[in-house]
């Protein structure tokens, strides 16, 4: 079933016909489900993650009560206790978010195969050809949507274009409870006004040296040509190119199988100072693991990567009996992994923690981006 509709996604391209994208993502998901399960959570501004008392840990997701005290993913639990003293911290139930997970999408199969899981709670969905003969990519997203308050209680928000790079830009602007449509002759006039920060591939220091130059919008991007952009921004300029014209061809890839999550960073200065290397080493471990938490994965083997100013790429692994996915583990490692390098007079570009060796890859469970993570580094 799955062959025959990538034959016919593959056949769409071939004949040029216009693609219907769908990017659905759940709204402050883990929060929306604590607070579904638990009635005396409703209306509250609830975190889920960090600890009680503002201890330790990082928030994971903020409801929208609580967001509106500015609190949200990634902060740390006492920045989120001085925001508002009266949120409330949960301890996350990965069971139970990745049990809704399997339920969303059984909801999507009913309208397609073509179903590619982001993370736990967002996915693309070629409708091109949709199951039902509904037709209406618009019409699908709304369905979706209305299944989901049903079935599941919860709310979702929906981006529907012709490319997977607009439909997911689109499924944020009206969130919660949003569906944003970008038909075909609206899809070069949004991109040319999108800050050059949510383009595939600009993490913070491409953006700041697009800005240095000049290039804030699409439209500034757009006035570079294609070997302008290679020649400033490396293989990425091509894809940049691309996208700025509303071409994206990346197709909606069912059973993708993850094989490593990670991030990495490159910074502003090279760093030199143990005490800083720490310090951002810890800070990338976060990411990592929260994005292992989002797609709910474990994984054995850490490897830390390593760039000297002059270039030169350096990596060490190390695998463990259990796989693992605690913050504590992976911040241990990779620091371990960091010292047994030899760093008298080098200066560090870029580091970066990936993990691999999965103990296993749910069917849904992909990488939070993964185009963005294979094409280019975190921050790069
Ligand atoms: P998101 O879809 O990024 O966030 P969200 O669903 O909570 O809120 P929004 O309405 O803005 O979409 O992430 C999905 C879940 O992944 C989120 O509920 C918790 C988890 N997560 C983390 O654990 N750490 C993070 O830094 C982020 C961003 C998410
Ligand atoms: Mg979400």
């Amino acid at each position: 079933m799955v062959l025959i509709s990538l034959a016919i996604s593959m056949e769409n391209n071939l004949l040029n016909k216009q693609r219907k994208i769908i990017h659905i993502d759940m709204d402050a998901f883990y929060a929306s489900i604590e607070q579904r399960d638990n009635p005396s959570y409703k209306g509250k501004p609830i975190v889920v993650g960090g600890s009680p008392e503002g201890r330790g840990g990082v928030v994971a997701t903020a409801s929208y009560e609580a967001r509106k005290f500015g609190i949200h993913s990634a902060m740390t639990s006492k920045r989120a206790l001085q925001l508002c003293q009266n949120v409330i911290f949960i301890r996350p139930r990965f069971d139970a978010y990745k049990e809704v997970s399997r339920k969303m999408m059984e909801i999507f199969s009913r309208y397609t195969n073509l179903i590619e899981p982001l993370s736990l709670d967002e996915a693309y969905l070629d409708v091109t050809n949709d199951k039902q003969n509904i037709g209406s990519a618009i019409e699908i997203a709304k369905q979706i949507k209305q299944v989901i308050k049903d079935e599941l209680n919860l709310t979702a928000s929906a981006g529907v274009s012709v490319n997977k790079f607009v439909a997911k830009i689109a499924s944020d602007i009206k969130k919660p409870d949003g569906l944003t449509f970008i038909g075909p002759s609206k899809v070069e006039a949004f991109i040319e006004k999108l800050p050059v920060e949510k383009f595939f591939g600009v993490g913070k220091v491409t953006a700041e040296k697009m800005k240095s130059m000049h290039l804030h919008t699409g439209a500034d991007l757009k006035k570079l040509t294609e070997t302008e952009l290679v020649h400033y921004f490396g293989k990425a300029g091509r894809f940049f190119y691309k996208i700025v014209r509303g071409i994206d061809e990346r197709e909606v890839e069912p059973n993708r199988e993850t094989s490593s999550i990670g991030a990495e960073d490159t910074f502003p200065c090279d760093l030199t100072d143990h005490e800083d290397l720490y310090f951002e080493l810890n800070r990338i471990a976060r990411i990592v693991h929260e994005r292992l938490q989002q797609c709910g994965l474990k994984g054995r083997t850490i490897t830390l990567k390593i760039k000297y100013s002059d270039f030169i790429q350096n990596t060490r692994s190390q695998s463990l009996s259990q796989p693992v996915n605690d913050l504590e583990t992976i911040q241990t490692i990779a620091k371990q992994l960091l010292d047994s390098l030899e760093l008298k007079n080098k200066k560090i570009r870029l580091l970066g923690i990936t993990l691999s060796n999965f103990k296993e890859a749910s069917p849904f469970i992909k990488k939070k981006d993964p185009d963005q993570l294979e094409l280019f580094s975190f921050d790069e």
